[in-house]
């Protein structure tokens, strides 16, 4: 035994071995300190916009990732295009439009006072706070500009987004606090007008994400005329105040790079932790599908829903789209999802927003956040 142990065959295949460990752990080490690098250099950088890459550039960016542009292109003098709702002027779009029509008209827009397409008080990256969370009543204080049911608008400039950020939620309170803390002081920076819609599901039945999505778009669209929809997890605390919260062009995947997948994209069609899609984009994929119970799938079910309809997935810069995840135990995961994901394309049309059913056990426009509580049925596959 010990001459085989010590025999020179034995002994040469222990050194690859180490020499192979000692390789890997190198290249590991240097890829992890070119990343921060290059974290810390795109930090150097001040507030920026973005436009979606058009068919020809070539700017090294990966298909999905939107590119920074010249800021000097959203000058305020500039036209801009308005939807007139019963005499109220609502702001669509900052694009200088070559045509007008239907209730759609221009008007320039030194008569709205809108406000400007790079919010003046961004900080970028901040440090999110994790630690001494006030208690609800506490921080409600702290937020005196909220309107009952975690709502807000710019005071001195009329806001180009209506954004509803909705979360699916059950039993998380400390969550629940941190996110608050840290989403009304990051919105407010960004001057857009949002409402907050925690939805939380009644019982011990598995988690039904999507579903408790549906109902929160359902929900926040009967209270106001939203343009938007961010669908956000409790958990993920965004780090930067660049990642705008506006509406999106294309259904946009908020959180790009979050601190427990160290930074990195899990895979491309990710579409889940925070995403952004307009009313209409969520009308047209017939919102999320109602039959995931139980953890994971429901986000790829949307991204197959997303390409069917023919719209993509877009995203801000991974330095800029970052999160940080607080700390959770792991949830059981579906074991029927893969089968649901399967033949998801086929029940879209009937599996979404227009076959949602549930019971409003409650609804109450809390300071800080309109709280709905739910009861899900189970329906028909
Ligand atoms: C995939 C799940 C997604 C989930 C993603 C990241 O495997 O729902 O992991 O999850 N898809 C399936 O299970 C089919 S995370 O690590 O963030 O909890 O979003």
């Amino acid at each position: 035994m010990a001459s085989y142990l010590t025999s020179p065959m034995m002994g040469r295949s222990y050194l690859t071995v180490r020499a192979l460990v000692l390789i890997v752990t190198l290249l590991v080490v240097v890829e992890y300190f070119s990343l921060l690098q290059s974290a810390e250099n795109a930090d150097k950088h001040g507030p920026v916009v973005f436009r979606m890459l058009e068919p020809g550039d070539r700017v090294g960016y990966s298909r999905h990732v939107l590119q920074v542009v010249d800021p000097i292109l959203y000058r305020t003098d500039r036209m801009v295009m308005v939807k007139v709702v019963s005499n109220r002027k609502v702001t669509m779009t900052t694009q200088t439009p070559v045509q007008s029509s239907g209730n759609v008209s221009l008007v320039p827009s030194s008569d709205l006072q809108q406000c400007s397409m790079i919010p003046p008080n961004l900080h970028g990256r901040f440090p999110v706070t994790v630690n001494d969370i006030p208690s609800m009543d506490d921080m409600s204080s702290m937020f005196p500009g909220l309107e009952l049911g975690g709502r807000w608008s710019p005071k001195d400039c009329l806001a180009k987004h209506k954004v509803a950020i909705i979360v699916p939620y059950r039993d998380r309170e400390p969550h629940l606090r941190a996110f608050l803390l840290n989403i009304h002081r990051f919105l407010q920076r960004q001057q857009v007008e949002y409402g907050i819609y925690i939805v939380e599901q009644s019982g011990t039945q598995p988690f039904n994400r999507a579903m408790l999505m549906n109902v929160g778009a359902a929900e926040a669209l009967k209270q106001h005329e939203y343009q938007c929809f961010i669908f956000h997890d409790v958990d993920l605390l965004p780090e930067d105040d660049r990642n705008l919260y506006t509406c999106p062009i294309q259904p946009r995947h908020m959180s790009v790079s979050i601190d427990s997948f160290l930074y990195r994209l899990p895979y491309d069609d990710i579409f889940g932790g925070v995403s952004a899609m307009t009313v209409d984009q969520f009308r047209a994929v017939n919102g999320f599908s109602n039959l995931f119970w139980g953890w994971g799938g429901e986000d790829d079910d949307m991204a197959n829903r997303l390409r069917v309809k023919k719209l993509f997935i877009s995203r801000y810069p991974a330095n800029i789209a970052r999160y940080k995840m607080l700390k959770h135990g792991k949830e059981k995961a579906n074991p029927e999802r893969f089968k649901y994901l399967y033949s998801g394309a086929k029940r879209m049309a009937r599996d979404g927003y227009n076959s949602l059913k549930y019971r409003k056990v409650d609804l109450m426009l809390k300071k800080l956040y309109t709280w709905v509580l739910v009861d899900l049925p189970h329906l028909k596959p």
